[in-house]
This record gives structure tokens, C-alpha cells and sequence, in this order.
């Protein structure tokens, strides 16, 4: 065990540059890798929001989700009673998607390269926010039409802890803590891995307040 001479300062004092650790076979965590741009990243979503407002979508079981989500990129991940689907249009608004930002998709394809996928092009990028006590249950990402592609997560605003399963869902899954600025990638076989947000602790944040917000970029069509 190691001693950690910033264990009692908040995340995001804690110092250091951008690293990158295997968490498992094909997924990278690469730690702090949006954090210079993570400010501009926010300002991006506030704008993106004003358009396709952040919602709590309802499952095909009828549950309302605890994250409230939003979506730009030529496609966007909704739900509703009748199933989970990939629709350019925002049933909201009636309105197209917000255009993939040109940072974001920067970001996601220099992130995806530096796991190890070149050539990383998201057609969607689903914003997730988390406020204290929301939660993701365990579920896999299979709604996309190619998971030869990786998924692309980045983490802003208060930290969180991924559960990080196997391809079944009984797998006991890892517990994996993510702050502000640190990029996951996840993909090969990983990509079809269990997964979830356990509830997020209530905490403060200088640029998000009691908020998490996660952007996961992702190649559905
Ligand atoms: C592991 N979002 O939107 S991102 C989701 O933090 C989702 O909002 C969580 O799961 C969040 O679907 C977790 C991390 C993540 C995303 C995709 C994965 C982990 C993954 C796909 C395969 C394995
Ligand atoms: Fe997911």
C-alpha cells in the first residue's frame, strides 16, 4: 500500500499530468486527459443543453432513469416504452440533434488513439448528469450497429465510481474512481462489458457545483 501525500486534498487539487494505466484487456484509463479543456468541455454542454434539454428518460419496464441525458452528434440514445434506440431526431423537441462539436470530436478521436484505435469517428455523444444519489445500473452498450468501435468516456465535475463488470452480468464488477478530466476508453473485449455508476456521493465541485456530468462518445450507425 502506498502513502499518498495528497490523500486529503479535494480531487481536484490533486496534482499531476496526464497518465495512462490498463484497467483490463482493450480499456485504457487515461487519467486527466481532458482536464486542460475541461472547462470549455462544460461551457460546450451548457450550449448543447440549450438546445436538447437534459431529461430523465423512461425504460421499456417503465422506470424513470435517475441520470437526466441529452445527446448531440448525428445521432442520439433514447428510450422509452417502446425500447432503447439510436434517432437523429430529439422526440423533445422534435428537432435534430445538436452538431458533434468540433471539440468533442476532437477530443474523442485523439483520446481513442492514444488507447490504441486510430481513426475513432462518434457519431453520437450521449451527456449524462449526475446529481447526489444518481445512479447507472449494471447494463452493456449494445445498441450501437458496430461495437467493433470503442466507446469513449470522459468524466467532469464531481468523481464518481465505475462499476466495471464482465460479459455477464453476475461478474462481480471492479470499482473504478474517475475525476474530473480523467478519459476512459473502452473497447476490443471490453466493449460489450457490464457496467455502471454506482450513486454519486454528494460533494462540491468548482466548476459543476453537486454535479457529474459525463460525456460517452460512441459509433452507432
Ligand atoms: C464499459 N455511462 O451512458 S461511462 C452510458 O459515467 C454509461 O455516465 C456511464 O454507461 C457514465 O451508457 C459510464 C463508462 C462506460 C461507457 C461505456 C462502456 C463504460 C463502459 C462500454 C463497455 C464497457
Ligand atoms: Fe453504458
Amino acid at each position: 500500500m502506498t502513502f499518498d501525500l495528497f490523500d486529503n486534498l479535494p480531487d481536484y487539487d490533486r496534482d499531476g499530468g496526464i497518465s495512462s494505466e490498463p484497467l483490463a484487456p482493450g480499456a485504457s484509463v487515461l487519467r486527466r486527459f481532458a482536464r486542460a479543456q475541461a472547462g470549455a468541455l462544460l461551457d460546450v454542454v451548457a450550449g448543447v443543453a440549450a438546445v436538447a434539454p437534459f431529461r430523465h428518460l423512461v425504460t421499456p419496464g417503465g422506470r424513470r432513469m435517475s441520470v437526466a441525458m441529452t445527446n448531440c452528434g448525428r445521432l442520439g440514445w433514447v428510450s422509452d416504452r417502446q425500447g432503447y434506440r439510436y434517432d437523429p431526431v430529439d422526440p423533445a423537441t422534435g428537432l435534430h440533434w445538436p452538431a458533434m462539436p468540433r471539440a468533442f470530436a476532437v477530443l474523442a478521436r485523439d483520446a481513442a488513439a492514444a488507447a490504441g484505435y486510430p481513426d475513432f469517428t462518434p457519431d453520437a455523444c450521449l451527456i449524462n448528469r449526475y446529481l447526489p444519489g444518481t445512479r447507472l445500473s449494471l447494463h452493456q452498450d449494445r445498441d450501437e450497429l458496430d461495437v467493433r468501435a470503442p466507446i469513449v468516456s470522459v468524466s467532469l465535475g464531481v468523481p464518481a465510481v465505475f462499476l466495471f463488470g464482465g460479459l455477464r452480468r453476475a461478474d462481480r464488477p471492479a470499482r473504478i474512481r474517475v475525476i474530473h478530466g480523467d478519459v476512459v476508453v473502452w473497447g476490443g473485449p471490453s466493449r460489450l462489458a457490464f457496467h455502471g455508476i454506482a450513486p454519486l456521493a454528494q460533494a462540491d465541485h468548482p466548476l459543476t457545483g453537486d454535479t457529474r456530468i459525463n460525456l460517452t462518445f460512441r459509433k452507432a450507425g
